[in-house]
């Protein structure tokens, strides 16, 4: 019977831990599943079953395994089901979010078999973190089918279900890419695959059973010779095979630990290589705001303009908008006024010591509140967003051509900005200019800059001055 006409077909689940791989069991199998163990293993396995296309599929949830090679109980058995079992598909679940680890062992299976699929799991996760897989180039590199999924919410579940019925009926025929490890790996593993041509029977790809055996893993020998029976490895010319190979092995320095140490090398630089490819990290949000920013602040054309238009925005909303809290204190000052004279007088206080006290001293310090506080309260905060949002650096730096003509630096910008909330403030923001001569220069022009509490006194003189000019020149 052909692999089309079978009617119940097995595919194996694989993956690091918590990539998602019983989610995606859960996902496609339901309620119809059950746990067990295999041939004499302890650890359990979970099985389902489903329904696809008049077609009966087994789905196998096996432990999560980083890598074939390695040795927990977990991970060896599930590199022997996937090397000895039979099956007609693998889907291996990866985390998008971290492509890079999980590719070693997609780079595994795909030298056991060619019938895998990657499960691209977590997607929308790599979205929130702005990672973008090319999955068309991924499945190009690695030659088989690559699905998109996001298995906690159920998308992907039928596009994954429509390719494995493609692999498993052989509609999709995979291409096998095999690493290249060195000359001499290439040589001796050459020879054993053909040794084992004429003495095992599988539909896995022999090559990969030659680089283990030349391993000398106990665990993977023992199991391969449970699988294949009659003592094969030590028996007959497979293990004169194998011997060669080996002593070839070491005489060219590939001991134990170089060989495995060459072959996870290798693997690994494929997988970067690969990744390198496939994984891009998409501007964040606020990267692509700032961007904008740039555009808009730093144009040639446009930022001068924009700047001055800023910094206008900002004082007409600071002077005319102060105006109102301004006046709201004025008034409350001054019913306080009232009713505190009016207290002390009615305690006996003489009318000169109230006037000087209430009229006097506290009515300058209660202007001095009323005008001074509501500018500050607004001008502050706008200053803090326009930092915040990294508009006046940029404005710092487009002026710095500027202010380096005249023997300062451009951070002298945001002193001078702040000198007009408030020159004490200005003066000690003066720190964040490195040259001692630059920030001297900050320091001491600053008090150029009318800051609100000196801004009434100015615009008082010259309106003083004009009216007196206009009535002069009568
Ligand atoms: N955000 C998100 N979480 C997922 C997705 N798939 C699985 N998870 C979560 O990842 C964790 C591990 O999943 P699990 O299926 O147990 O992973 P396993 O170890 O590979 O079997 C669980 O908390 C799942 O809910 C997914 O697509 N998106
Ligand atoms: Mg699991």
């Amino acid at each position: 019977m052909g692999d089309f006409m079978k009617k119940n077909k097995k595919i194996l689940l694989m993956g690091n831990p918590n990539v998602g791989k019983s989610t995606v069991f859960n996902e496609i199998t339901g309620s119809h599943q059950h746990t067990g163990n295999w041939t004499g293993k302890t650890v359990d396995i979970a099985k389902g079953k489903y329904y696809y296309k008049f077609t009966d599929y087994e789905l196998i949830d096996l432990p999560g395994t980083y890598s074939l090679l390695s040795s927990s109980e977990e991970e060896r058995l599930a590199r022997d089901y996937l090397c000895f079992e039979e099956y007609d598909c693998v889907v291996c679940v990866v985390d998008a979010t971290n492509l890079l680890r999980n590719l070693n062992l997609v780079l595994q299976i795909i030298e056991v078999t060619d019938k895998a699929i990657l499960l691209l799991n977590l997607n929308d996760e790599a979205k929130k973190k702005n990672i973008d897989v090319d999955a068309k180039n991924l499945s190009k590199l690695l030659g088989i089918p690559v699905v998109r999924a996001t298995a906690r919410s159920g998308k992907g579940m039928n596009e994954l279900l429509e390719q494995i019925y493609l692999v498993s009926n052989n509609t999709i025929q995979n291409e096998v890419h095999t690493l290249f490890y060195s000359n001499t790996i290439e040589n001796t593993v050459h020879r054993v695959t053909k040794g084992l041509k004429g003495n095992i029977e599988t539909d896995k790809n022999l090559r990969f059973f030659a680089l283990r055996l030349l391993e000398s893993d106990d665990s993977f020998n023992t199991s391969f010779n449970a699988h294949f029976g009659d003592d094969i490895l030590h028996k007959g010319s497979l293990r004169g095979n194998i011997n060669t190979a080996k002593k070839e092995l070491e005489q060219f320095g590939y001991n134990g630990d170089k060989y495995v140490k060459s072959i996870t090398t290798a693997i690994f630089e494929k997988t970067n290589d690969i990744a390198k490819q496939t994984v891009r990290t998409l501007p964040s949000k606020k990267e692509k705001f700032e961007k904008n920013l740039d555009k808009i602040l730093m144009g040639k054309f446009t930022s001068i303009p924009v700047m001055l238009l800023l910094l206008g925005v900002v004082l007409w909303i600071t002077i005319a908008g102060s105006n109102y809290p301004s006046d709201f204190l004025r008034s409350v000052f001054d019913n306080f006024e009232i009713w505190l004279a009016d207290s002390l007088i009615h305690l006996g206080v003489s009318q000169a010591i109230v006037s000087l006290l209430v009229n006097g001293i506290l009515r300058v310090l209660l202007w001095v509140v009323a005008v001074m506080l509501p500018p500050m309260a607004i001008f502050f905060p706008l200053f803090a967003l326009l930092e915040d949002f990294g508009i006046l650096p940029r404005i710092a730096f487009n002026l710095d051509g500027a202010f380096e003509r005249c023997g300062a630096c451009g951070k002298q910008a945001l002193t001078t900005c702040m000198g007009y909330g408030c020159n004490a403030v200005g003066v000690t923001g003066c720190r964040i200019i490195d040259s001692p001569r630059e920030r001297l220069v900050a320091i001491i022009t600053n008090s150029l800059t009318p800051c609100n509490g000196r801004f009434p006194p100015p615009t008082l003189w010259q309106l003083l001055w004009l009216k007196t000019a206009k009535t002069s020149s009568k």
